[in-house]
């Protein structure tokens, strides 16, 4: 069976909404990041970055949430679920999972961690991340207005999953580069209402 290695953050819950959307059988293996679990030997042997999530399938080890997210619509989604099998629109729905991986994951993650740091915060960090943030959501919503779309390659795809648990965090604390946009909101509530969504979203349990 295949084993997740996760734990209650945004980059984990793109692989469990994933696997969960698939409908396959998997092993949850919490790895809690605030225990500093991650630096065990055990999780280094399955990757040598440290952090969550991770993936074992069949002895071979993958990480990196958008190489898992790929990983598994080549080899569990037959019918294009998550990922078209339409050239075009494949290529378009991997475009937009890059796209995360380069742009809301790393500027999100760096303001959540300006924001939570204890005593003075940085007022720079909070300036240059929160301006990434506000400008990215401002090409998602173009995304969306310009092609008249409910997802971001047209139809629901790996990219919209990459995005989902980060946007629904900056959206779920009033972030106003998010709630400020009522496609982008809308866009976020239609994922958000899918019952693979809600699945992947409470794993691990707590
Ligand atoms: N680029 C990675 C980012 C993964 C990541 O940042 N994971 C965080 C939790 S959301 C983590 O495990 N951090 C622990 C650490 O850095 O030691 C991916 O998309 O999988």
């Amino acid at each position: 069976m295949l084993k997740l290695y996760t734990w209650t953050t945004p980059n984990g819950r793109k692989v469990s909404i994933a696997l969960e959307e698939l409908g396959l059988d998997y092993e949850v293996i919490p790895v809690n990041t605030g225990e500093r679990e991650q630096f065990s030997d055990a999780f280094l042997a399955i990757n040598p970055n440290h952090k969550i999530p991770a993936i074992e399938d069949k002895g071979q080890a993958i990480w990196e949430s958008g190489a898992i997210l790929l990983h598994l619509a080549e080899k569990y989604d037959p019918e294009g679920r998550i990922l078209s099998k339409e050239p075009r629109k494949r290529m378009e729905a991997i475009q937009y999972a890059f796209f995360q991986t380069g742009g809301v994951g790393p500027n999100l993650g760096r303001l959540g961690a300006a924001l939570r740091k204890e005593g003075e915060k940085n007022q720079e960090m909070l300036e240059i991340f929160g301006g990434e943030m506000d400008r990215l959501c401002g090409v998602i919503d173009r995304v969306l207005e310009n092609g008249d779309r409910d997802y971001l390659a047209g139809e629901y795809s790996i990219g919209d999953i990459m995005h989902f648990p980060w946007l629904r965090i900056a959206q779920g604390i009033g972030a106003d580069w998010v709630i400020s946009r009522p496609r982008l909101v809308g866009w976020l509530d239609r994922i958000a209402a899918r019952p693979a969504v809600e699945r992947g979203m409470a794993i691990p349990a707590q």
